[in-house]
């Protein structure tokens, strides 16, 4: 258990698996009330946690979690839903630019955007609320391969914060969390790949997280960047 996140009600995307589901696990360890959401949860199960069917591309299917969300008394939102696509600009079609661009970008909007009227009324109420958007170490760098994956994180890092800036008028604390390697299902790959034995541990991320939403009121965590000790240095 732990003190500061005792009684929170934490709304958590992307939650079926990879970081998502390690946040879900640590958080109700850790004494939260979890509301989670993905779009397979059949199935899924940890105790204290509350899974939901969501579908961040859709606006039908968020704000139906966030009415959820909402009638539960979230305080905070992680934005972890995320999609990792790589290949040369020249093979970047429309349709997965969409895939890509929808669930990065325009995911964490729809959700944050539908939760900012309850953060709204509890600033009102005396109650200050937090927002953290899982995105990436490389939401302020590119590579080859990496066009429209970082367009994406950049573009969430963009709105990240913009996010910021207004949400200091009522209360809200947002926070980005930026991860490098992490042995997760991204990008189609399956988590124990031998390439990625000394890669992060979803539950690194999770940890990281984790503090971010623990820390008192009174501190505002912006960013955290960390990577595998294996990966290569790299500062913005
Ligand atoms: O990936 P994975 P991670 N609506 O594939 C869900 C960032 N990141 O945990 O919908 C709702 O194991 C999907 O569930 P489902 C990355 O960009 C990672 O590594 O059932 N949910 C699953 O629960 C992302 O933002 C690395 O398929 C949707 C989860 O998202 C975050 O970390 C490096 C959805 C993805 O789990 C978590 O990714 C980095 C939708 N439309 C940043 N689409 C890394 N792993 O190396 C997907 O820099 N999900």
């Amino acid at each position: 258990m732990n003190a500061e996140l005792q009684g929170r009600v934490v709304a958590v995307t992307g939650a079926s698996k990879g970081i998502g589901l390690a946040l879900v696990r640590a958080l109700t360890a850790a004494g939260a009330q979890v509301i989670a959401g993905a779009r397979s949860v059949d199935g899924v199960q940890v105790p204290g946690a509350t899974f939901l069917p969501l579908d961040v591309t859709d606006e039908v299917s968020v704000q139906a979690f966030a009415d959820r969300a909402a009638a539960a008394g979230v305080d905070a939102l992680v934005n972890n839903a995320g999609v990792g696509a790589f290949m040369p600009v020249q093979d970047i079609t429309p349709d997965e630019y969409h895939r890509v661009m929808d669930t990065n970008v325009k995911g964490t909007l729809l959700v944050t955007r539908a939760l900012i009227p309850h953060f709204q009324a509890r600033h009102a109420a005396g109650q200050g609320s937090q927002v953290v958007n899982v995105t990436s170490d490389v939401s302020n760098r590119t590579f080859a391969n990496g066009a429209l994956y970082t367009a994406s994180k950049y573009g969430q890092r963009a709105m990240t914060h913009a996010l910021a800036h207004e949400g200091q008028g009522y209360g809200l604390r947002v926070t980005e969390v930026r991860s490098g390697m992490v042995d997760t299902y991204f990008a189609g790959s399956q988590p124990g790949e031998s390439h990625k034995a000394d890669w992060l541990k979803p539950e690194d991320v999770a940890d990281a997280i984790l503090y971010a939403l623990s820390v008192p009121a009174r501190v505002r965590i912006d960013e955290i960047l960390l990577h595998p000790t294996v990966q290569e240095v790299a500062y913005p």
